[in-house]
């Protein structure tokens, strides 16, 4: 029994890991274990040797038994000490430097004015860029002859020389994307259409691709005090500030009437724009009650049915909001403005899910 226990206590001190540890249990205590082996021999002696050697043989069983746990509690002891040495983390380091890609501010503007006609009941609706002549002019009451259809202010796609069909156009603004949805979904119907259009112009405060909102609203009894209800809300959330003060200017556009271009009263000390205090006024947007024949065009009836519209720049709401100089440094890819005027992803301002 003594060489048992010699032999046994050597090869526990030796095992280096869980498996062999368990290897050993096998060996020494398990069922055909060299311990049971001797357990067994017990049978074969005489009621005194059986006395003195049980007992011995159980002590030895008890023995090896806590060497084993003993020694296993030593190697998980030990597994934990090398996994602290290695998994180590220095909190102490300063934070990792911001990615390098950004929001670009038209995207985080687009996101942001969303979100504000979302809270209003508003769903997105998108279109297709390059359009007919139909969406984009006939349907909202441009007529043939006015000005923006000409090739100075519209870009045409290429006809094959024989084909006499009008050429499609990049759309110039959103509003064939209301034609599609009116036609689509009938009324009532209340959407924004915020996308890219484009126009031949070029200069400081024009690039031939720029981004535009449109909003349309449609339902039995909509009226201006409605649509200045809505643009005041929009301003208050957009601009973030308390109070706000609109003031409606009659205008001209083909698809409403009556129309009005809306201005804010805003400040500019020190250069900084501060909304809703001063005596400026900054013209924001374009609005109007829908034409009729626009409605009709969309499949609406106009004797049923009356709505509002408005749209927007967003590239310029955009520079007000965050103070950008130059249009025109939206579109030069500089990583150095992007990095600066860039948002972090998730920086949505407006978004309940922020
Ligand atoms: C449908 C009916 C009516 C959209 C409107 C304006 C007035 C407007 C300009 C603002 C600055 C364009 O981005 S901008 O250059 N827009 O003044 N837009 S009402 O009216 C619609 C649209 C679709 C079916």
């Amino acid at each position: 029994m003594d060489d048992l226990r010699a032999k046994f206590f050597t090869l526990i001190s030796q095992a280096s890991d869980e498996q062999s540890l368990e290897d050993l249990r096998v060996q020494a205590v398990g069922k055909k274990g060299e311990i049971s082996l001797q357990m067994r021999e017990l049978g074969k002696m005489t009621a005194e040797e059986r006395q003195v050697a049980g007992p011995k043989l159980n002590a030895l069983k008890d023995e090896i038994n806590a060497a084993l746990a003993a020694k296993k509690a030593a190697l998980s002891d030990a597994a934990l000490d090398e996994r602290l040495r290695t998994e180590w983390l220095d909190v102490t380091l300063p934070a990792r430097e911001r990615r390098q890609g950004t929001v670009h501010p038209i995207s985080q503007v687009t996101e942001e004015v969303t979100a504000i006609f979302a809270d209003m009941g508003f769903a997105v609706a998108e279109g297709p860029q390059i359009e007919s002549d139909w969406y984009n002019f006939d349907a909202l009451n441009i007529p043939a002859e006015h000005p923006t259809r000409t090739e100075m202010d519209t870009f045409y796609m290429h006809r094959e020389a024989g084909d006499n069909r009008p050429p499609h156009v990049l759309r110039t603004h959103t509003s064939p994307v209301q034609i599609r949805s009116m036609e689509k979904h009938g009324a009532p119907i209340r959407i924004i259409a915020p996308g890219r259009v484009y126009r031949a112009d070029y200069d400081q405060t024009h690039t031939p691709m720029f981004h535009q909102l449109e909003g349309l609203a449609i339902d039995r009894d909509l009226s201006m005090a409605n649509l200045k209800w809505c643009l005041e809300e929009f301003c208050r959330a957009f601009f973030e500030v308390e109070q706000v003060e609109l003031r409606f200017r009659a205008s001209h556009f083909p698809f409403t009437e009556p129309s009005a271009e809306v201005d804010l009263r805003c400040s500019w000390d020190g250069g900084r724009l501060k909304v809703g205090e001063g005596d400026d006024w900054m013209e924001i947007l374009g609005s109007g009650m829908v034409h009729p024949k626009v409605l009709s065009a969309g499949g609406i009836d106009p004797e049923e049915w009356q709505g509002f519209a408005f749209g927007m720049g967003i590239d310029r709401l955009a520079m007000l909001k965050y103070g950008m100089p130059d249009l025109r440094a939206f579109f030069d890819s500089d990583l150095r403005w992007l990095k600066h005027y860039g948002f972090a992803a998730l920086d949505c301002r407006h978004c309940r899910a922020d």
